[in-house]
């Protein structure tokens, strides 16, 4: 027995999450007598209503204090309106910090490309090298012709840490927004400058006896959200790119059957590319596989957890193992020789899991040491050195395995991934003209409702991905186009929904044929959490190819974060909203102490960006107001009539020139 004692279920593990593979060894962790996230949830859960109101404030040391009616302001006179919107803006500074950390350290990789000092990276996609100086405006083409592609790409990075780091110019990247959106925030005064900026005076402005106007400390939460989803989290998909390739097309598996009791089990876990990437392309190196069937393995199978796993799927068809609340799962299978982290949703509890069993805990990143792994310091000069270490590691580790103790679940499920914006239009419009339009045309037409990110977490708080699931069926039943991202990307994947199959099976008969045209699923999977920037870029893209506004607001477009839990998906809620576009919550902030806050952020900032949150606990009921919102965009753009196929013959044809 671990030395945690919350280790039975007070629930059937079948209430706990909907897939086989994750209730059987849910059942099994129980049975090892190893605790999990979901019984340590059943001893949390009665939470504390002063948190979950967010009326407890901790900013000072003369608190701290808690919003009662009896007690209506702090020691300092805070009061309720006041605490909750600083609260809520330092999850937003949280999430997008995390994010945009992610962004920086990629940046500075590519800075170090440029000037050879990368070790084994290399500028894998010139041509998105290209596209992005392109697009943000900087000369590709010098007085001799197109420029170097390291010259090219020192400029980029420097371009982009000065991004992160501008202190009075408003963010140059928001130029990849429509016109009318970027005239928008000017006059909202909504423009965003370098989120290290935006992150620290959110801190200031939330520091004891600063801000106290709820709207003025909220307006600061969406400026520093932009910051993210317009910078920070956009510059790291752009260098993940240029770095390790734009994803295309790419089928895989997932779920933890992608394990395999004959190989040795490698478990990539976090968000940040950079190592994995390599442990990617080394793990089919000829002599490594050959160290795995020395000690009796078949070979090594890599896997993920997380976002990390969404980066190596999308860029190499890596199976996928799990989402967030998988990763203690993974290890319960008995049959995971190594899990490596990095940064980002990973567990405290894993080596305290990983101590019932054989599996090796390996953190990579000096940010984010666990006490109980083993910590190795990864630095990008050293990579190919550092994932061959670990995969050695993973191979000695195979003799450790106790049979007695494993069992994979068979579950998985095929999968395409790899939407990327160019690959989106790729197939759409084909090689010859890449194009939106195939997709405008049939949202005008209403072949096509509209479209819906649906992005974040899972969260032990509701059945794990039943509420995903229901949504993401009730909108492509009703020919709603899906974007998809993170680990809500991955619960679709386990069931079926990545696969092109999907649109004949649970597609509406316009989105279906629209699918079926061009052989996409109806679920599109875009990418990890910084990707969803990638959604932001689609959406542009649509605004630009024409007939359908001229503002990322006027689209027949919803966000939706269903499971959410983290600070990160604040922090995207926030900017999508902050881009014109609803989001629909599965779960509540925890602002609802203070009438004002919650009314401001689920109604009246619609004043000033043109959309806001809301929530809707029911997944029945979260669809219904999906398709409303779709509805009413479509009613004010006049494409809520269906258009009559009119079939012109050539009399017809020829009145149209006159
Ligand atoms: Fe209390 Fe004000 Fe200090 Fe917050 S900042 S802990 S409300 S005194
Ligand atoms: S990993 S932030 S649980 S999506 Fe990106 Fe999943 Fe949410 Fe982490």
């Amino acid at each position: 027995m671990t030395h945690d004692d919350n280790s039975a279920p007070r629930s059937a593990p079948e209430g706990l999450a909907c897939d086989a593979a994750s209730i059987r060894l849910i059942a099994k962790a129980a049975e090892d007598h190893v605790a999990t996230c979901f019984t340590r949830f059943e001893t949390q859960k009665n939470h504390c209503k002063f948190g979950v109101q967010g009326i407890c404030c901790r900013i000072c040391h003369m608190g701290p204090c808690r919003i009662t009616p009896k007690s209506p302001r702090g020691v300092c006179g805070a009061d309720a309106d006041t605490i909750a919107a600083r609260n809520f803006l330092r999850e937003v500074a949280g999430g997008a910090a995390a994010h945009s950390d992610h962004g920086r350290h990629l940046a500075l990789l590519l800075r170090k490309v440029a000037l050879g000092s990368g070790g084994p990276y290399t500028i894998k996609d010139e041509a998105a090298l290209r596209r992005c100086a392109v697009a943000l405006g900087i000369e590709e083409t010098g007085p001799d012709g197109p420029k170097a592609v390291l010259d090219l790409a020192l400029e980029l990075a420097d371009f982009f840490i000065s991004e992160i780091t501008s202190q009075e110019e408003p963010l140059k990247m928001l130029g990849l927004a429509p016109l009318k959106r970027r005239s928008l925030w000017a006059q909202r005064k909504l423009e965003p400058l370098g989120v290290d900026r935006m992150v620290v005076e959110a801190m200031h402005r939330t520091h004891i006896g600063v801000d106290h106007a709820h709207e003025n400390i909220l307006n600061h939460a969406f400026r520093t959200s932009l910051a993210d989803g317009w910078g920070g989290s956009r510059i790291a998909t752009m260098v993940s790119d240029i770095l390790f390739g734009t994803p295309v097309p790419v089928k895989s598996r997932a779920n933890l059957g992608v394990l395999r009791e004959d190989t040795v089990n490698v478990i990539v876990h976090g968000h940040e590319p950079a190592l994995s990437e390599i442990l990617a392309i080394l793990v089919r190196d000829p002599d490594i596989q050959a160290r795995a069937k020395a000690v009796g393995a078949t070979g090594i199978t890599l896997g993920g957890i997380c976002c990390t796993a969404n980066e190596v799927l999308m860029r190499h068809g890596i199976p996928v193992a799990g989402n967030i609340l998988q990763q203690e799962l993974a290890i319960i299978t008995g049959a995971v020789e190594l899990m490596v982290t990095d940064v980002q949703c990973v567990m405290p509890s894993l080596p305290t899991v990983a101590s019932s069993y054989h599996t090796k805990v390996v953190s990579t990143n000096d940010i984010a040491k666990t006490r109980g792994a083993q910590h190795k310091s990864f630095s990008h000069a050293q990579a190919t050195e550092a994932a061959r270490e670990l995969l050695e590691i993973a191979i000695d580790n195979f003799k450790n395995r106790d049979p007695e103790k494993i069992e994979i679940p068979q579950e998985t499920r095929e999968l395409v991934a790899g939407f990327s914006v160019p690959a989106i239009k790729h197939m759409l419009g084909g090689a010859f003209r890449a194009t939106f339009r195939p997709l405008n045309d049939a949202i005008m037409q209403g072949r096509v409702r509209g479209i819906c990110g649906i992005v974040g977490c899972n969260n032990p708080n509701s059945k794990m991905e039943e509420y995903t699931s229901i949504i993401t069926k009730r909108l492509l039943e009703n020919n709603v186009l899906v974007l998809k991202t993170g680990c809500a990307a991955v619960a679709s994947a386990k069931f079926g929904l990545l696969a092109p199959e999907a649109a004949m099976k649970l597609a509406g008969p316009g989105l279906s044929e629209v699918c079926r045209a061009v052989g996409m699923p109806p679920v599109l999977h875009m990418g990890s959490c910084v990707d969803n920037s990638r959604i932001l870029e689609a959406a542009s893209e649509v605004v630009a190819e024409g007939g359908l506004g001229d503002d990322l607001g006027d689209l027949p477009a919803v966000g939706v974060a269903p499971e959410w839990m983290s600070e990160k998906a604040v922090a995207i809620g926030c900017y999508f909203v902050a881009s014109g576009i609803d989001v629909v919550l599965g779960g509540r902030f925890h602002v609802e102490g203070s009438q004002a806050v919650y009314d401001y952020l689920h109604g009246e900032v619609a004043m000033t960006t043109g959309a806001s949150f809301h929530v809707r606990e029911d997944a029945e009921e979260a669809a219904a107001r999906v398709l409303e919102i779709i509805d009413a965009r479509r009613a004010k753009l006049g494409i809520d009539k269906k258009a009559e196929r009119k079939l012109f013959d050539m009399k017809d044809r020829r009145a149209q020139l006159v």
